[in-house]
């Protein structure tokens, strides 16, 4: 059709690239006595290409001489979106190429080292990039949700040396075949459109923040290098098991020596050999916050490669099981009392921002959240890392999310969708926190090809790894969904009282038990509700309560906690608030300045609903973890437990 044919014009690249997942592994940046790392964050210059095809900067060769010399450029910070930085509503809603660029410089002493491996890492650009150095191209990445990296050594010491002019162009367009879909529509109308117009049509419900989301790096490996890390880990009795497998690159034979030690800097254990298994007596286990007196007891792996690289890999001790009415972490039931959450803040968008990464964890914290789920796509890397600090689980999604058109359950959109669960695999399989992967989030799970679809993509997920569970959240009826019987648990989402019978909390209660009745008769599978709310507009009161009001919001999650006291006694196995903050969304009818089911507002301030749930979290915390209700009160003051 035109608009498809639209969509590959604005895409340019051939997704040819797209089933190729990246090759090398992914591990996370680190400094070490063999790594230096040079963050090149910060103001970038920026031009949005706004020629009709968006094609110009390809056919003008933008990257080869300085952008500023093609045309007007504006300051553009880096990580930020680029939406919400400028007052023009035309890059707000830009679909299509823009271009970015910075000089730096680049120590001489990594040219001058021939043994110097010099990589340029994007954290995560939105939604397709190309990147250059010095004018030659070194790679481009499909997805807009993990990071990607090219060694780009060869070209800095065949060009000009030390001075680095990095060129990145990025396009947020989205098709029937990206994760998460879209199309392009022209209006062809010419009554009611000018000529070329065209829109971005999706079918998910937040805005699509586009632009470098994600610190960009350069960094340094030896030659040989330690190019990936797998660990996983069980136990029995007090002896932890970690089962390692190192990846060398760059050298035939490298001499891989592993070296665990305690948090005091003991050595518990080590091994010679790129694979083994290290045992570790006295074993102290990741445990979830809020489970046990010392939560979130880290390792630290170090990697050696011969003489030459070291990394240094933090692990976490524990287990994941799940049974027909469990979820187990270390054998021990866990309860999910957490939040669904976005990477969403006034001003950067999606942008990385650290002030909001901890301020996020210190409300989750503060309202005695164990998990959150990384709704609708992969988080920031350094995210997990605190997660993996802090005890806090993680249900891990993949940009899955919107996957209404039954065209894209054809073969390239499943293709695409292997290789992302292979990146997304890759670079979070080694973090404590992360329990369960979820492949995606409402699809239309109805639809006949759902059911082959979903067996392909939960099986391969399983066969990437076997130590965790993997589901998709459905909106679906149970008699309808297609893919449950592949998942290990259910993730439901439902709005009883807003989307369907607005305004009649009272039928809260007897919708959600037939719910739960229903999946739990037809799959004998625990499960989440993973998503439940209610819009609140904060300071609109009313009592009784209306809809859009903050006693509404009340009155929703009281009436569903009212349901899940009761189906967690028997095969529930947790809950998700939708959501833990305002977010902003594409402009609609149904949306006021955003979606406004935040128990904070998007500037991260309480709602009625936030104290709420703050006195049951604590309180389930008191009857289900190990903790005592002393030592709560220490560090919290008693008025708030319950
Ligand atoms: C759910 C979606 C979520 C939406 C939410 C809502 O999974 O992305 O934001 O509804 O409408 O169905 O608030």
């Amino acid at each position: 059709s035109g608009a498809e044919r639209a969509a590959e014009r604005l895409l340019l690249a051939a997704l040819c690239s797209v089933c190729q997942a990246l090759q090398d592994g992914m591990l996370f940046p680190t400094e070490s006595p063999s790594r230096e790392v040079k963050d090149v964050s910060g103001l970038w210059i920026f031009r949005a290409d706004e020629s009709p095809e968006r094609s110009r900067g390809f056919e003008q060769q933008w990257y080869k001489s300085p952008l500023a010399e093609t045309g007007p450029v504006i300051d553009m910070p880096v990580p930020s979106s680029y939406n919400d930085i400028t007052q023009d509503a035309q890059i707000r809603d830009f679909i299509g190429w823009v271009w970015y660029e910075k000089d730096v410089w680049v120590p001489a002493r990594w040219i001058q080292d021939r043994g110097t491996r010099i990589v340029l890492r994007v954290g995560s650009a939105h939604y397709y990039s190309v990147l250059w150095v010095n004018g030659v191209k070194v790679t481009e990445h499909v997805g807009g949700h993990l990071p990607f990296e090219a060694d780009i050594s060869g070209v800095l010491r065949q060009t000009s040396g030390n001075q680095c002019r990095i060129t990145i162009a990025v396009n947020n367009t989205l098709t029937l075949e990206t994760l998460p879909p879209g199309t392009i529509q022209y209006m062809t109308d010419r009554s009611r459109y000018p000529a070329g117009y065209f829109v971005q049509n999706t079918n998910f419900d937040f805005f699509n923040y586009a632009g470098i989301h994600r610190p960009v790096l350069l960094y340094t490996t030896p030659k040989a290098h330690i190019d990936d890390i797998t660990v996983e880990t069980t136990f029995s009795d007090n002896i932890g098991l970690v089962s390692f497998n190192v990846s060398v690159l760059g050298s035939s034979k490298a001499a891989v020596k592993v070296t665990l030690s305690a948090q005091d800097g003991r050595c518990v254990a080590s091994a010679d050999g790129s694979r083994g298994v290290l045992k570790v007596t006295d074993v102290n286990l990741w445990w979830p916050y809020l489970m046990h007196e010392n939560p979130a007891y880290l390792y630290s792996m170090e990697v050696k490669d011969g003489q030459t690289d070291v990394y240094t890999l933090p692990v976490g001790i524990r287990t994941v099981k799940v049974t027909s009415t469990q979820f187990l972490i270390n054998n021990k039931p866990f309860y999910f009392h957490g939040v669904n959450k976005h990477e969403d803040a006034d001003i950067r968008g999606k942008g990385f921002d650290w002030p909001l990464v901890v301020k996020d964890f210190n409300l989750m914290k503060w309202m005695g959240a164990n998990s959150f789920r990384t709704s609708h796509y992969p988080y920031a890397e350094e995210i997990l890392q605190m997660a993996d600090r802090h005890g806090i689980v993680i249900i891990d999604e993949c940009p899955g999310v919107g996957i209404k058109d039954i065209r894209s359950f054809g073969n390239v959109s499943l293709a695409h969708h292997l290789t992302f669960m292979e990146e997304l695999v890759r670079r979070d399989k080694n973090h404590p926190s992360v329990v369960m992967w979820s492949v995606a989030n409402e699809p239309a799970s109805e639809m006949p090809p759902a059911g082959f679809y979903f067996k392909e993509l939960v099986s391969h997920t399983r066969s990437l790894d076997s130590s965790r569970p993997v589901t998709y959240i459905t909106a679906s009826n149970y008699a309808r969904d297609l893919g449950a019987p592949y998942v290990d648990v259910i993730c439901v989402n439902s709005y009883f009282s807003w989307y369907q019978d607005p305004g009649h909390t009272e039928l809260i209660g007897l919708q959600l038990n037939t719910q739960f009745d229903n999946w739990y008769g037809k799959y004998q599978k625990p499960i989440i509700q993973s998503e439940y709310g209610a819009d609140a507009v904060p300071g609109l009161h009313s009592d009784p309560p209306m809809m859009f009001t903050e006693e509404y919001q009340k009155t929703v999650l009281q009436n569903y906690h009212n349901v899940f006291d009761q189906k967690r006694k028997e095969f529930v196995i947790g809950e998700l608030i939708w959501n833990f903050a305002d977010f902003m969304t594409s402009q609609s009818i149904i949306r006021v300045v955003g979606n406004k089911k935040g128990i904070f507002t998007r500037q991260r301030q309480p709602k009625a609903g936030a104290f709420l749930l703050r006195e049951r979290y604590w309180r389930i915390a008191n009857e289900t973890g190990v903790l005592n209700t002393i030592k709560l009160e220490q560090e919290y003051p008693l008025r708030f437990i319950l």
